[in-house]
């Protein structure tokens, strides 16, 4: 708050919300996960066809988006371990979905992110998927241990059978297809509408109940955190939302068949070769279908963020109430001859975020590069919570002014690599040892690989400068059964006893 008290000092053209942003007051925030979402929506114009009303009248009314936001790293648990933590993989170890954050050594002194809200005066409250889920030993760690109160989410998603289709199961609308089998079981690609009508749905149940407390009144000020599960796969939604998309006219994401011919694949070595997914969606002919199941889950999860804004819109906290959206990381339709997540290319790094303040009144683009690593001190600083020491920067001289100048790339940790992006270039620097380069500005769809253009070589040598160094090994997590994770195992309630508020950083 200091930071923005000394900018009011300073710029008398502020925009109004800004000078009513309450100092004594703690502001509310309403912090919101999408899981999987990529730039498929209406104010990041992704796919030039998507219906997300909500998300677009809500951000209209006064947001910024941002629009080269990159997760900080490319899949759902070291994503949201890292934005939670406020620490890089690189710095606590934990790379992969099956590393647990609860065994890094820096998440064992240092409070998460809700819980450094509880610490400090809050109340924090939440559902649905916010924490990655791990299965341990004597339970489930579904992330509920972080909150003053968790409910745990809950609803249907039973595919219509005769109208299911499924790559695991090899079946197009329920009858026998073609082509080569996942290379995982799990998360692979299916899609078809639910037996359950919307409100039974798991989503729009998580969101009502969110409504709910959006109404209530609260002695202190909340942290409420609310996760959606769609467009994460199975992509089973109402039918109704599939038929938003009408198959006839529906853009496919623009491919092209030699495009992996200048790189060494997703992993920097010398696998440069379509995926399973990729090739059974086109040995079947499902690319529109693919697109329009996507796009349906999308879709979805924008009329159940609508609840949660007409709550908030009703309840008494509208005009003290910060709201953040988030993507976990990108995803690829097809792009680089694959679906899904996971790689360092721009599809997979580049996330949603988008962030309003009390009192905004209009939207706001920002193309700054920025992370969902920068949350977390972000949040400590718009809320006047005690400094802490966090690997992210704090953003919010970018929602005083969204053009305000920003020299800081934004990078992203995986396994395999490290990417580095800026408003104009992405550089990937792969374990192997292997690099891309691209100019954004003229092939946002990253076909040309220009990392050996002697014109660059200054481009790319700035870049490489943010690739870290050391990387710290990864951490050792002894998980529990595969059953633990089940919505049906009980939540494992001794973790909770190993997080001492008042000890931890
Ligand atoms: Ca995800
Ligand atoms: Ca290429």
């Amino acid at each position: 708050m200091k930071q923005l008290l000394f900018l009011l000092c300073i710029n008398s053209h502020l925009p109004i919300w800004a000078e009513k942003i309450p100092v004594e007051n703690r502001p509310n925030v309403l912090f919101i996960a999408i899981d999987d979402l990529n730039d498929w929506i209406q104010p990041m114009g992704g796919h030039s066809q998507a219906k997300t009303p909500h998300i677009d009248q809500f951000h209209q009314k006064g947001a910024v988006v941002f629009q080269n936001a990159v997760c900080p790293s490319p899949v759902c648990g070291p994503s949201r371990s890292a934005l939670l933590s406020g620490a890089l993989a690189h710095e606590t170890g934990a790379y992969s979905n099956g590393d647990n954050m609860l065994d890094t050594d820096y998440v064992k002194e240092h409070a998460t992110l809700p819980e450094y809200f509880s610490k400090n005066g809050y109340h924090s409250l939440s559902t649905g998927k916010i924490f990655h889920k791990h299965a341990t030993l004597t339970g489930a760690d579904w992330g509920h241990w972080a909150f003053d109160s968790f409910r745990r989410a809950d609803g249907g998603l039973t595919p219509q059978k005769d109208k299911f289709t499924s790559q695991k199961l090899g079946i197009v609308q329920g009858k026998k297809s073609t082509g080569p089998a996942p290379a995982q079981s799990w998360g692979a690609l299916s899609w078809g509408p639910t037996v359950e009508p919307l409100e039974e749905t798991l989503d729009h149940l998580s969101v009502s109940w969110g409504a709910e407390q959006l109404g209530k009144e609260w002695e202190k000020p909340f942290f409420m955190a609310i996760g959606i599960s769609r467009p994460h796969l199975p992509w089973i939604v109402p039918q109704e939302f599939f038929d938003l998309y009408d198959l006839e006219t529906l853009e496919t994401p623009e491919i092209r068949e030699d495009d992996l011919d200048d790189t060494l694949g997703a992993n920097g070595s010398s696998n440069a070769k379509p995926q399973n997914d990729y090739l059974w969606v086109k040995a079947n002919k499902l690319e529109k279908e693919a697109t329009q199941a996507y796009l349906a889950s999308v879709s979805y999860a924008d009329a159940c963020l609508g609840v949660l804004f007409d709550a908030l819109e009703k309840s008494p906290h509208y005009d003290n109430t910060i709201v953040i959206i988030w993507g976990d990381h990108g995803y690829h339709l097809g792009e680089k001859l694959r679906y899904k997540k996971n790689t360092l290319w721009r599809e997979a790094v580049r996330t949603p975020l988008m962030i309003r303040l009390p009192k905004m009144d209009s939207l706001h683009v920002c193309e700054r590069p920025v992370s969902l690593i920068d949350l977390y001190p972000t949040l400590i600083q718009l809320c006047n919570l005690p400094e802490k020491k966090l690997s992210g920067r704090d953003i919010s001289p970018l929602l005083l002014d969204s053009q305000a100048a920003w020299p800081h790339p934004a990078i992203t940790i995986a396994p395999q690599g490290t990417s580095v992006l800026s408003e104009d270039y992405h550089y990937i620097e792969y374990q192997t040892g292997a690099k891309e380069f691209y100019d954004l500005k003229q092939d946002p769809m990253e076909f040309t690989n220009l990392i050996s253009t002697p014109k660059h070589a200054k481009d790319i040598a700035k870049l490489a400068e943010h690739v870290p160094q050391e990387r710290v090994e990864t951490v050792e997590t002894i998980s529990g059964p595969t059953k633990n994770k089940s919505p049906k195992t009980p939540l494992d309630e001794s973790l909770k006893k190993r997080r001492s508020l008042s000890k931890l950083k």
